[in-house]
């Protein structure tokens, strides 16, 4: 009998949206919501390499491998040094929820009908077959560590996907330290607090996740693996220990340059983003970065213990990585220090791969995919058996063993801001918006001349025969 122990506490701690709650504090920083006990299980009989699927929370390009000019990121770096990085990969949907579902069930959210953090799953799921769920099918030992799905609740997961699943909270000491709270709007709580928190990597959830991954790699198994870790860094809030943040004085860190007379176009941004971060000074931006900053060193520093267990262990040859951000995040471009945005920011998001068969190491592709892809991509690298027939993506297998190949002509992401639907479409030389098929708004970006996309092109009409390309593009 499936019976789930669930220690009592916000699961909005770990799992947040656009608020969330504190951790409430507690001897014990492990939940757990397996099957009780965990039935032995014996894949010695399944071929195929073990997969190390990690997935961090809100992680734009701050890393050093991606040409980050002051985030030192070395063993992600390492990772990327291993394999193939993706510098135009691009989430379906720039928040946690709607980008999860999608990516695991290989369906658009259009598909999925998941565009926000309050729809469960479990309610749309119907006989989907997710990404893990597969794996498990097919032989794999499959854990779940963190943030994979959007929450570990049974309503929000994919609970027979899992032969293990455990979540983390941080510890009392953890949650204390110097800091902040930058937001003087009480709705958002804890959305802009910062933590140079007291305590080793260990007090903090994403020390334990980390922790908990290297104990199952070094245990002998007969069978492969599929280990999924969500780490929730960077994530807010920016809590990491204080070492990390001591890695970046504010003088620094330099927030990027708005250029003079901008303003969004309409919806772009929520106007509840453009009220509160235009009321940051020069100091909460630093604050802001230093922050940010410090938790992707974190974040790398958790990575390097799952690779070094891995070398450690002789199983990094036969270990598959793939390592993500679920979706891209403003670091202050267009005025906004948030996700849920169609701009490059809020869609371009970091996609690494290690030791698949027959792949390069330490390339870097400019082949486009989406999000949507990963789990064909994957499914064939894994040669899985009855993998589903819904699945809306295409495999990249072959980009990854040869990155110089092109791949998708055009990538596409979609976004509910309130009930107005923006829909963008971007090929290497342009990315085109409309908000209600127009209605609502119009934007055209020069990808090569404007990268950070200030200059709305929309309406200039040099750039209409663009328009109605990309237009034709979108709703093709
Ligand atoms: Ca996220």
């Amino acid at each position: 009998m499936k019976k789930y122990i669930v220690l009592i506490f916000s699961l909005l701690s770990i799992i947040v949206g656009c608020s969330e709650t504190v951790a409430e504090i507690s001897e014990d920083s492990i939940i757990v919501e397996n099957p009780d006990p965990v039935e032995p299980v014996d894949n010695s009989n399944v071929s195929g390499k073990n997969i190390l699927f990690i997935v961090a929370d809100d992680l734009t390009k701050t890393l050093s491998s991606y040409g980050h000019p002051v985030v030192k990121t070395p063993n992600i770096d390492r990772l990327a040094a291993m394999g193939v990085q993706f510098n135009n990969a691009y989430s379906n949907y720039s928040v946690c929820n709607p980008s999860r579902s999608s990516f695991l069930t290989g369906m658009k959210p259009e598909t999925t009908t998941i565009m926000d953090n309050h729809v469960h799953l479990q309610d749309i799921i119907q006989d989907w077959v997710t990404l893990p769920a597969l794996y498990k099918k097919n032989g794999f030992y499959t854990m779940s560590l963190g943030k994979i799905f959007h929450t570990s609740k049974e309503e929000d997961n994919d609970l027979k996907a899992w032969n293990e699943i455990y979540s983390f909270r941080n510890t009392d000491l953890g949650n204390t330290g110097e800091g902040r709270n930058m937001s003087s709007d009480s709705r958002w709580q804890d959305w802009l607090r910062w933590l140079s928190a007291n305590g080793t990597d260990e007090d903090q959830m994403d020390g334990q996740i980390a922790k908990k991954a290297v104990e199952f790699i070094k245990t002998n198994r007969e069978g492969p693996f599929f280990l999924a870790v969500g780490f929730q860094k960077p994530h807010d809030p920016y809590i990491a220990p204080k070492k990390y943040f001591d890695m970046y004085p504010l003088s620094i860190c330099d927030p990027p340059t708005i250029p003079d007379n901008w303003t969004a176009p309409p919806y772009a941004i929520s106007t509840a983003s453009k009220k509160t971060f235009g009321h940051f000074t020069d100091q909460d931006r630093r604050e802001f970065l230093r922050s940010y900053y410090a938790c992707s060193s974190f974040l790398d520093a958790q990575v390097g213990k799952l690779l070094d267990a891995l070398e450690e262990t002789g199983k990094l040859d036969n270990t598959v990585i793939v390592f993500l951000g679920d979706h891209g995040y403003h670091l202050g471009e267009q005025d906004h220090w948030n996700k849920v945005t169609l701009y490059e920011k809020g869609t371009s998001a970091p996609f690494i791969i290690a030791n698949a068969d027959n792949q390069p190491k330490g390339l870097k592709s400019n082949s486009m995919f989406e999000f949507i892809d990963i789990y064909p991509t994957m499914a064939e690298l894994s040669r899985l058996n009855d993998v589903p027939g819904n699945l809306e993506g295409k495999s990249f297998a072959s980009v990854i063993q040869n990155p110089t190949l092109p791949f998708r002509e055009e990538v596409r992401a979609i976004l509910r801001r309130g009930s107005v639907i923006g829909k963008s479409v971007k090929n290497h030389e342009w990315r085109y918006v409309e908000w209600e098929n127009i209605a609502k708004g119009v934007e055209l970006y020069n990808q090569i001349e404007d990268p950070l996309e200030y200059n709305n092109l929309a309406f200039d009409s040099n750039f209409a025969y663009v328009v109605a390309q990309m237009k034709s593009s979108l709703n093709y």
